[in-house]
């Protein structure tokens, strides 16, 4: 697709005074304003991770639950597009050489009907025979081929359904790990102590023949449970690991039937529990498709099965570069909470009524207002008074999204909406108070409630730091910042004082957070971001949390997190991190970007540097490169999970320039 041509020339000084800003930010609005949907939201494209979309296509595939012909035109317009020269697909889409991934997109390919000759398959196929063939995926690819009946179950390390009735006091339960982790091995655990796969038809044969080298019926699999592509691995197998590994395999010979039942009834109970709890949206791609399948080869057509496929194509999305299957069911309280935030610093009357309206409306109609029932049971932290990251019926509150939705929604007041109930405010911020952990920072779901230690046991070969949530610098600075804006909110408003036990619980919270802020600076000034590319990202929270605990801009921290920024500043005066950075974790320069330069033109002018010559040339580079109509151009991704896999947030380049442009004019004026 053509993008717009750039508004202007290169900047002369002149062009970069605060008019040319604030033209900018008004140019800037609209398109956004633009951009919001009926109920008040913004989506954006949530694509990036090459695994998801073969995943949907195998689960279609095996439930036999054919793909419209235009949907599947569009899915192999988007394969076809993220393919690399080399025949490759990378972990995600600016990646390249994951064996993983292309041998999912390869199946993939040839379920939506692609033949063995055509040209992209076959540059797939020499890829994968060229590395080792589908023997060296990684794990999740091989139990996706093994759920295909292309791939033996002897060949994976054993996935336990008995781990579920261990007490979950010992310290490798999986109630202690990452809810993400868990609800991916949940499901997993029940296919695999059911051996569940397809029947073998012709399609199987003909794809057994085409991602192995040798007769399928001659492999032995049971010696490929360790064998991966070097491409594959970025987290080794540990020597913990293979000794469980060990152990698994040996209880798997000699595992009883009884106990395998009760298993697998406990798993199915927590399955059925986050089908209820997310309204079958489920907590992420993975486990919506691994749960999908659940069901399927439990009753192919009952009630379960039948809303869990039509729940999946929620996940699908119609992009610039074809249908691609979501990294979450939405990013629309996240995006809303930030472009509602970034309005809202623009002078008074500049954005358009209506928007905020809507904008308000959607926010406080996605607060969760009531806790799970029996909640405890199945390790869920309680939700009442949170935001998940898209919307109420996702079932699942994150810490910095309660955080961010609540921001907005006090913010939106300031504006003169309609203030959110007091009750409701009190019920976020008891919801953050219980998420803070003992180090004083905040997670994602849930605290921290396992060692660090069990990391040694991430099975998943592509992706690092999966096993645990643990307090992140962006979660703490988030929380931090909305806790501290409800002080001065309550403080503000006499009549809600009354709650002074908060007040003060609060106070002490926000007083541990900056303590964790402190800690996780880098020697070199800059936090390390976790969620979004990567060092820019997370100063600005970093910079964000301190602030907001009222530190000044003449603290040391805040100047070396200053400093940090300006050694990196290209010639050109924007910011660019490649996405290596995060996999690297160290700041790798690119091309400037938006969007890293807008994170660190909020986070520099924060710390009082508006006036500096180096943040006026950020700003210009921020000017010169907006489109005509507003927008500014599609540019590498912005969002991270794990270390390795990219993510789109496609919305990000329409609401961090502007808001750091308007935050930028104001603050030098
Ligand atoms: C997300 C999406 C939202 C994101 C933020 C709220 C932005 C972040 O600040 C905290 C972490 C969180 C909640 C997050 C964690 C990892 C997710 C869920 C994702 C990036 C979306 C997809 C990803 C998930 C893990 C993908 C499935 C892969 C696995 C390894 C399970």
């Amino acid at each position: 697709m053509k993008e717009p041509s750039a508004a202007t020339a290169p900047a002369t000084r002149d062009d970069l005074a605060l008019a040319s800003c604030e033209r900018a930010v008004v140019r800037g609005l609209d398109y956004l304003a633009s951009q919001q949907e009926a109920d008040g939201a913004w989506r954006g494209d949530y694509g990036g991770p090459m695994f998801l979309l073969p995943m949907y296509v195998a689960a279609c595939h095996i439930g036999g639950r054919p793909i419209e012909p235009l949907r599947r035109d569009g899915m192999i317009a988007y394969l076809s597009a993220s393919q690399k020269i080399d025949g490759s697909f990378g972990l995600h889409v600016e990646g390249s050489g994951c064996l993983f991934t292309t041998v999912l997109c390869y199946v993939a390919f040839r379920l939506l009907g692609l033949v063995p000759e055509d040209e992209r398959v076959a540059r797939a196929r020499a890829f994968i025979h060229a590395h080792g063939t589908a023997l060296g995926c990684a794990s999740w690819g091989k139990f996706t081929l093994a759920l295909l009946n292309l791939y033996e179950y002897d060949g994976l390390q054993p996935v336990l359904p008995e781990l579920w009735l261990l007490p979950a006091s010992l310290p490798f339960h999986p109630s202690r790990f990452w809810c993400h982790c868990r609800q991916v091995y949940l499901p997993m655990a029940h296919l695999y102590g059911m051996r569940a796969r397809m029947p073998a038809d012709e399609l199987t044969h003909a794809l057994r023949r085409e991602i192995y080298d040798r007769p399928y019926d001659s492999i032995r699999f049971i010696d490929h449970r360790n064998t991966i592509a070097p491409s594959d691995v970025y987290e080794p197998t540990s020597s913990a690991l293979k000794a469980v590994n060990f152990v698994a395999g040996l209880y798997e010979r000699v595992h009883g039937r009884a106990l395998r039942e009760r298993s697998l009834a406990r798993l199915l109970d927590h399955i059925e529990f986050e089908d209820r709890a997310t309204q079958f949206i489920r907590i992420g791609p993975v486990n919506a498709v691994l749960n999908t399948l659940v069901h399927f080869f439990r009753s192919p057509n009952s009630d379960q099965t039948v809303r869990s496929f039509a729940a999946l194509e929620g996940y699908l999305w119609d992009g610039h570069d074809g249908t691609k299957m979501n990294g979450y069911n939405s990013t629309a309280l996240w995006d809303t909470a930030f472009a509602a935030q970034a309005m809202l610093d623009t002078p008074v009357g500049a954005a358009p009524r209506e928007t905020l309206q809507r904008a308000h409306a959607f926010v406080l109609n996605n607060q969760v207002l009531e806790d799970l029932p029996d909640y405890q049971r199945y390790y869920r932290h309680p939700c009442r008074g949170g935001w998940p990251f898209s919307d109420r019926a996702h079932g699942w509150p994150i810490t910095d999204c309660t955080a961010e939705g609540l921001t907005a929604a006090l913010m939106l007041e300031h504006a003169g909406l309609p203030p959110l109930p007091e009750e409701r405010i009190l019920d976020a911020v008891k919801l953050l108070l219980t998420w803070q952990n003992r180090d004083g920072g905040w997670a994602t779901y849930e605290r921290q409630r396992g060692g660090r230690w069990l990391e040694l046991l991430n099975p998943a070969h592509v992706f690092g730091d999966i096993m645990v949530d643990h307090s992140y610098a962006e979660c703490t600075a988030a929380s931090l910042h909305s806790l501290a804006l409800c002080r001065q909110h309550f403080a503000a408003h006499s009549d809600r004082t009354h709650d002074e036990l908060l007040q003060r619980r609060a106070g002490t919270a926000i007083r541990r957070g900056e303590r964790f802020l402190r800690k996780c600076q880098l020697a070199d000034g800059s936090w390390e971001g976790s969620w979004g590319v990567c060092f820019t990202y997370g100063t600005w929270f970093g910079v964000r949390g301190l602030h907001a605990a009222g530190v000044p801009s003449s603290d040391p921290a805040l100047r070396r997190a200053c400093e940090f920024l300006y050694q990196h500043q290209n010639a050109d005066g924007g910011w660019g991190e490649s996405g290596d950075s995060c996999r690297e974790r160290r700041y790798l320069t690119s091309a400037s970007h938006a969007v890293n330069t807008a994170w660190a033109l909020l986070t520099l002018v924060m710390a009082g540097e508006a006036r500096e010559p180096r943040c006026e040339r950020a700003a210009g580079f921020l000017v010169t490169t907006q489109l005509e109509n507003g927008d500014w151009p599609r540019q590498s991704l912005s969002g991270v999970f794990n270390k390795t896999a990219l993510i789109n947030y496609e919305n990000y380049r329409r609401i961090f320039p502007i808001w750091a442009l308007t935050r930028f004019a104001a603050a030098s004026a």
